[in-house]
Protein backbone atom coordinates (compact mmCIF):
# COMPACT_ATOMS: atom_id res chain seq x y z
CA UNK A 1 0.00 0.00 0.00
CA UNK A 2 1.23 3.64 -0.04
CA UNK A 3 1.16 6.08 3.29
CA UNK A 4 0.19 4.39 6.03
CA UNK A 5 -1.83 7.30 8.26
CA UNK A 6 -3.30 4.83 10.92
CA UNK A 7 -0.19 5.85 13.15
CA UNK A 8 -0.42 8.83 12.65
CA UNK A 9 -4.15 9.68 13.46
CA UNK A 10 -4.01 7.56 16.94
CA UNK A 11 -0.86 9.44 17.72
CA UNK A 12 -2.07 12.86 17.98
CA UNK A 13 0.86 14.08 19.95
CA UNK A 14 4.10 14.39 18.57
CA UNK A 15 7.97 16.13 19.45
CA UNK A 16 9.32 18.47 17.07
CA UNK A 17 13.10 18.94 17.38
CA UNK A 18 14.37 22.21 15.95
CA UNK A 19 18.58 21.49 16.65
CA UNK A 20 21.35 22.48 14.64
CA UNK A 21 23.95 25.44 14.59
CA UNK A 22 21.53 27.89 15.53
CA UNK A 23 21.54 26.19 18.64
CA UNK A 24 24.62 27.75 19.48
CA UNK A 25 23.44 31.08 18.94
CA UNK A 26 20.94 30.35 21.36
CA UNK A 27 18.49 33.09 19.04
CA UNK A 28 15.93 31.93 17.39
CA UNK A 29 16.70 29.43 14.41
CA UNK A 30 16.62 32.18 12.03
CA UNK A 31 19.32 34.18 13.05
CA UNK A 32 21.27 34.22 10.22
CA UNK A 33 18.21 35.49 8.17
CA UNK A 34 17.50 38.24 10.93
CA UNK A 35 21.37 39.66 11.55
CA UNK A 36 22.08 39.17 7.93
CA UNK A 37 24.95 36.95 9.01
CA UNK A 38 27.53 35.80 6.46
CA UNK A 39 28.70 32.40 6.06
CA UNK A 40 31.96 33.76 7.37
CA UNK A 41 30.54 35.26 10.52
CA UNK A 42 27.96 31.97 10.74
CA UNK A 43 31.07 29.67 10.71
CA UNK A 44 31.96 30.46 14.46
CA UNK A 45 28.97 28.04 15.39
CA UNK A 46 30.51 25.17 13.10
CA UNK A 47 33.69 25.38 14.57
CA UNK A 48 32.63 25.38 18.07
CA UNK A 49 29.87 22.35 17.47
CA UNK A 50 30.71 19.30 19.54
CA UNK A 51 27.35 18.59 21.09
CA UNK A 52 28.86 16.73 24.66
CA UNK A 53 25.14 16.39 26.39
CA UNK A 54 23.67 14.96 23.37
CA UNK A 55 21.62 11.87 24.55
CA UNK A 56 18.65 11.13 22.37
CA UNK A 57 17.51 8.89 24.99
CA UNK A 58 16.57 11.56 27.17
CA UNK A 59 14.26 12.99 24.48
CA UNK A 60 12.83 9.96 23.53
CA UNK A 61 11.94 8.74 27.43
CA UNK A 62 11.00 12.60 27.65
CA UNK A 63 8.14 12.40 25.10
CA UNK A 64 7.10 9.17 25.71
CA UNK A 65 6.55 10.30 29.55
CA UNK A 66 4.82 13.49 27.69
CA UNK A 67 2.48 11.24 25.72
CA UNK A 68 3.79 11.93 22.74
CA UNK A 69 4.29 8.84 20.23
CA UNK A 70 6.26 9.90 17.45
CA UNK A 71 9.32 12.50 17.30
CA UNK A 72 10.11 14.98 13.82
CA UNK A 73 14.46 16.28 13.86
CA UNK A 74 15.44 18.85 11.88
CA UNK A 75 17.59 17.08 9.72
CA UNK A 76 18.85 20.29 7.73
CA UNK A 77 17.39 23.74 8.50
CA UNK A 78 17.55 26.74 6.49
CA UNK A 79 20.80 27.26 7.69
CA UNK A 80 21.83 24.38 5.23
CA UNK A 81 24.22 22.98 8.09
CA UNK A 82 23.24 18.77 7.93
CA UNK A 83 23.21 16.49 10.79
CA UNK A 84 24.00 13.44 8.96
CA UNK A 85 27.16 12.19 7.57
CA UNK A 86 26.03 13.10 3.95
CA UNK A 87 28.56 12.68 1.19
CA UNK A 88 27.19 15.33 -1.09
CA UNK A 89 28.38 18.29 1.51
CA UNK A 90 30.89 19.37 3.52
CA UNK A 91 29.02 21.55 5.18
CA UNK A 92 27.87 18.46 8.09
CA UNK A 93 28.30 17.49 11.59
CA UNK A 94 30.84 14.45 10.98
CA UNK A 95 33.31 17.89 9.63
CA UNK A 96 32.66 19.63 13.20
CA UNK A 97 34.32 18.82 16.57
CA UNK A 98 31.57 16.36 17.47
CA UNK A 99 32.55 14.85 14.23
CA UNK A 100 30.19 11.95 14.88
CA UNK A 101 26.70 11.50 12.44
CA UNK A 102 23.59 12.92 14.78
CA UNK A 103 20.93 10.77 13.14
CA UNK A 104 21.13 7.32 13.31
CA UNK A 105 21.46 7.52 16.92
CA UNK A 106 18.21 9.77 16.95
CA UNK A 107 16.67 6.69 15.25
CA UNK A 108 17.97 4.40 17.32
CA UNK A 109 16.21 6.03 20.11
CA UNK A 110 12.80 6.33 18.95
CA UNK A 111 12.68 2.64 18.11
CA UNK A 112 13.64 2.07 21.32
CA UNK A 113 10.99 3.73 23.04
CA UNK A 114 8.78 2.22 20.38
CA UNK A 115 8.48 6.37 19.06
CA UNK A 116 7.78 6.82 14.98
CA UNK A 117 10.82 8.51 13.31
CA UNK A 118 10.12 11.73 11.31
CA UNK A 119 12.82 13.95 9.59
CA UNK A 120 12.32 17.67 8.89
CA UNK A 121 14.18 18.74 5.86
CA UNK A 122 14.69 22.35 4.83
CA UNK A 123 13.93 23.29 1.31
CA UNK A 124 15.93 26.58 1.80
CA UNK A 125 18.86 26.65 2.17
CA UNK A 126 21.63 29.77 3.20
CA UNK A 127 24.45 27.88 2.66
CA UNK A 128 24.47 26.35 -0.68
CA UNK A 129 26.44 27.88 -3.54
CA UNK A 130 23.64 27.19 -6.27
CA UNK A 131 20.52 28.35 -3.87
CA UNK A 132 19.75 31.87 -5.44
CA UNK A 133 19.92 34.74 -3.26
CA UNK A 134 16.34 35.24 -2.63
CA UNK A 135 14.18 37.30 -0.32
CA UNK A 136 14.92 34.75 2.33
CA UNK A 137 18.58 34.63 2.33
CA UNK A 138 20.84 36.79 4.42
CA UNK A 139 22.68 38.89 2.00
CA UNK A 140 19.23 40.12 0.48
CA UNK A 141 20.13 43.59 0.64
CA UNK A 142 23.72 43.11 -0.41
CA UNK A 143 23.74 44.36 -3.81
CA UNK A 144 27.74 43.58 -4.46
CA UNK A 145 26.86 39.73 -3.23
CA UNK A 146 23.88 39.31 -5.30
CA UNK A 147 25.31 40.79 -8.49
CA UNK A 148 28.44 38.27 -8.08
CA UNK A 149 26.21 35.40 -7.41
CA UNK A 150 23.43 36.39 -10.19
CA UNK A 151 24.01 32.46 -11.94
CA UNK A 152 23.16 30.65 -9.43
CA UNK A 153 20.74 27.69 -10.83
CA UNK A 154 18.32 26.34 -9.30
CA UNK A 155 18.60 23.16 -11.07
CA UNK A 156 22.23 22.21 -9.41
CA UNK A 157 20.25 22.97 -5.91
CA UNK A 158 17.45 20.58 -7.10
CA UNK A 159 19.98 17.75 -8.21
CA UNK A 160 21.13 18.07 -4.23
CA UNK A 161 18.40 18.20 -2.43
CA UNK A 162 16.35 15.17 -4.18
CA UNK A 163 20.17 13.43 -3.62
CA UNK A 164 19.59 13.95 0.39
CA UNK A 165 16.44 13.11 0.36
CA UNK A 166 17.49 10.04 -0.94
CA UNK A 167 20.16 9.72 1.45
CA UNK A 168 17.45 10.05 4.48
CA UNK A 169 15.76 7.26 3.38
CA UNK A 170 17.96 4.88 2.39
CA UNK A 171 20.81 5.40 5.61
CA UNK A 172 18.64 5.10 8.66
CA UNK A 173 16.43 2.36 7.66
CA UNK A 174 12.44 3.25 8.22
CA UNK A 175 11.62 6.50 8.34
CA UNK A 176 7.50 7.07 8.89
CA UNK A 177 7.18 10.56 8.28
CA UNK A 178 8.97 13.76 6.39
CA UNK A 179 8.09 17.79 7.05
CA UNK A 180 9.72 19.75 4.20
CA UNK A 181 10.07 23.56 4.53
CA UNK A 182 8.86 25.04 2.20
CA UNK A 183 7.34 26.61 -0.78
CA UNK A 184 6.56 30.35 -0.76
CA UNK A 185 5.03 30.58 -4.20
CA UNK A 186 2.72 33.03 -3.09
CA UNK A 187 5.51 35.30 -1.16
CA UNK A 188 6.67 37.26 -4.78
CA UNK A 189 8.45 39.96 -2.28
CA UNK A 190 10.80 36.71 -1.08
CA UNK A 191 11.23 35.86 -4.65
CA UNK A 192 8.72 32.72 -4.35
CA UNK A 193 9.40 28.98 -4.51
CA UNK A 194 6.62 26.66 -5.68
CA UNK A 195 7.31 22.81 -6.96
CA UNK A 196 8.78 23.38 -10.14
CA UNK A 197 12.09 24.88 -7.97
CA UNK A 198 12.20 21.74 -6.01
CA UNK A 199 10.89 19.53 -8.69
CA UNK A 200 8.83 18.33 -6.10
CA UNK A 201 7.04 15.66 -8.66
CA UNK A 202 9.58 13.69 -9.08
CA UNK A 203 10.92 14.38 -5.25
CA UNK A 204 7.42 12.48 -4.20
CA UNK A 205 8.10 10.14 -6.95
CA UNK A 206 10.82 8.80 -5.28
CA UNK A 207 9.74 9.41 -1.55
CA UNK A 208 7.07 7.19 -2.46
CA UNK A 209 9.58 4.42 -4.31
CA UNK A 210 11.77 4.26 -1.46
CA UNK A 211 9.87 4.14 1.58
CA UNK A 212 5.78 4.04 0.02
CA UNK A 213 5.00 4.27 3.67
CA UNK A 214 6.27 7.21 4.93
CA UNK A 215 4.16 10.25 5.38
CA UNK A 216 4.98 13.67 3.67
CA UNK A 217 3.73 16.98 4.50
CA UNK A 218 2.22 19.52 2.02
CA UNK A 219 4.62 22.33 2.12
CA UNK A 220 6.29 21.20 -0.70
CA UNK A 221 3.86 22.94 -2.72
CA UNK A 222 2.04 19.61 -4.19
CA UNK A 223 -0.31 18.03 -1.71
CA UNK A 224 0.98 16.12 0.84
CA UNK A 225 -0.74 13.40 2.86
CA UNK A 226 -0.95 16.36 6.02
CA UNK A 227 -1.42 19.55 6.30
CA UNK A 228 0.35 21.52 8.90
CA UNK A 229 -0.79 24.82 9.98
CA UNK A 230 1.55 26.60 11.89
CA UNK A 231 1.02 28.37 15.07
CA UNK A 232 -2.46 28.32 15.10
CA UNK A 233 -5.33 26.62 15.99
CA UNK A 234 -7.50 25.58 13.29
CA UNK A 235 -11.58 26.80 13.91
CA UNK A 236 -12.72 23.30 13.20
CA UNK A 237 -11.65 20.39 11.14
CA UNK A 238 -9.31 20.98 8.64
CA UNK A 239 -10.88 20.29 4.69
CA UNK A 240 -9.67 20.85 1.09
CA UNK A 241 -12.65 21.24 -1.35
CA UNK A 242 -15.08 20.56 1.28
CA UNK A 243 -13.49 16.99 1.51
CA UNK A 244 -11.36 16.40 5.33
CA UNK A 245 -7.57 16.55 5.44
CA UNK A 246 -5.34 15.02 8.22
CA UNK A 247 -3.65 17.50 9.59
CA UNK A 248 -0.81 18.35 12.58
CA UNK A 249 -0.73 21.72 14.39
CA UNK A 250 3.14 22.53 15.26
CA UNK A 251 3.01 24.78 18.10
CA UNK A 252 6.68 26.33 20.24
CA UNK A 253 6.94 26.47 23.69
CA UNK A 254 7.49 29.97 23.18
CA UNK A 255 7.26 31.32 19.75
CA UNK A 256 10.72 30.32 19.26
CA UNK A 257 11.42 27.40 17.35
CA UNK A 258 15.41 27.21 17.74
CA UNK A 259 16.58 27.42 21.37
CA UNK A 260 16.21 31.09 22.32
CA UNK A 261 17.95 31.05 26.15
CA UNK A 262 16.76 34.50 26.91
CA UNK A 263 13.07 34.27 26.08
CA UNK A 264 10.69 33.98 28.72
CA UNK A 265 7.74 33.16 27.06
CA UNK A 266 6.78 29.89 28.22
CA UNK A 267 3.03 28.88 27.37
CA UNK A 268 1.80 26.96 30.53
CA UNK A 269 1.05 23.30 30.62
CA UNK A 270 -2.55 24.69 31.19
CA UNK A 271 -2.44 25.99 27.73
CA UNK A 272 -0.81 23.48 26.02
CA UNK A 273 -3.10 20.51 27.21
CA UNK A 274 -5.96 22.50 26.30
CA UNK A 275 -4.32 23.06 22.70
CA UNK A 276 -3.55 19.22 22.71
CA UNK A 277 -7.31 18.54 23.81
CA UNK A 278 -8.32 21.64 20.79
CA UNK A 279 -6.78 20.22 17.99
CA UNK A 280 -7.73 16.05 18.88
CA UNK A 281 -11.67 17.19 19.61
CA UNK A 282 -11.29 18.93 15.65
CA UNK A 283 -9.51 15.54 14.53
CA UNK A 284 -6.40 16.79 14.29
CA UNK A 285 -3.14 16.08 15.54
CA UNK A 286 0.09 18.55 17.73
CA UNK A 287 3.33 18.62 17.19
CA UNK A 288 4.77 20.44 19.96
CA UNK A 289 7.91 22.11 20.00
CA UNK A 290 11.85 21.64 22.11
CA UNK A 291 14.92 23.15 20.79
CA UNK A 292 17.79 21.73 22.48
CA UNK A 293 20.63 23.80 23.23
CA UNK A 294 23.92 24.03 21.01
CA UNK A 295 25.52 21.46 23.50
CA UNK A 296 22.42 18.97 22.85
CA UNK A 297 20.36 19.11 26.06
CA UNK A 298 16.73 19.78 26.58
CA UNK A 299 16.41 23.01 28.24
CA UNK A 300 14.86 22.61 31.82
CA UNK A 301 12.41 24.78 30.94
CA UNK A 302 10.98 22.89 28.26
CA UNK A 303 11.24 19.64 30.32
CA UNK A 304 9.55 20.80 33.01
CA UNK A 305 6.79 21.73 30.89
CA UNK A 306 6.63 18.36 29.26
CA UNK A 307 6.85 16.89 32.63
CA UNK A 308 3.63 18.20 33.40
CA UNK A 309 1.74 17.75 30.36
CA UNK A 310 2.75 14.33 31.10
CA UNK A 311 0.63 14.31 34.49
CA UNK A 312 -2.35 15.03 32.65
CA UNK A 313 -1.91 12.46 29.33
CA UNK A 314 -0.99 9.64 31.68
CA UNK A 315 -4.45 9.86 33.49
CA UNK A 316 -6.09 9.48 30.08
CA UNK A 317 -4.11 6.85 28.32
C1 LIG B 1 8.87 27.50 9.39
C2 LIG B 1 10.36 27.69 9.48
O1 LIG B 1 10.78 28.83 8.78
C3 LIG B 1 10.63 27.78 10.95
O2 LIG B 1 11.97 28.08 11.21
C4 LIG B 1 10.23 26.46 11.58
O3 LIG B 1 11.05 25.43 11.10
C5 LIG B 1 8.77 26.15 11.28
C6 LIG B 1 8.31 24.80 11.74
O4 LIG B 1 8.55 26.22 9.89
O5 LIG B 1 8.35 27.66 8.18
Amino acid sequence: GGPETSWFTTARFGMFVHWGLYSLAARHEWVKNRERLTDEQYQVYFDHFDPDRYDPAQWARAAKAAGMRYVVLTAKHHDGFCLWDSALTEYKVTNTPHGRDLVGPFVEACRAEGLKVGLYYSLIDWHHPSFPVDGTHPQRDDEAFKASHADRDIRDYQRYLHGQVRELLTSFGRVDYLFFDFSYAGRTWWGGKGPDDWDSLQLLRTIRELQPHVLVNDRTGLPGDFVTPEQYQPSGPMTDNGRPVLWEACQTLNGSWGYDRDNLDHKSPDLLVRMLVDGVSKGGNLLLNVGPTGRGALDPRDTAVLEEIGRWTQLHE
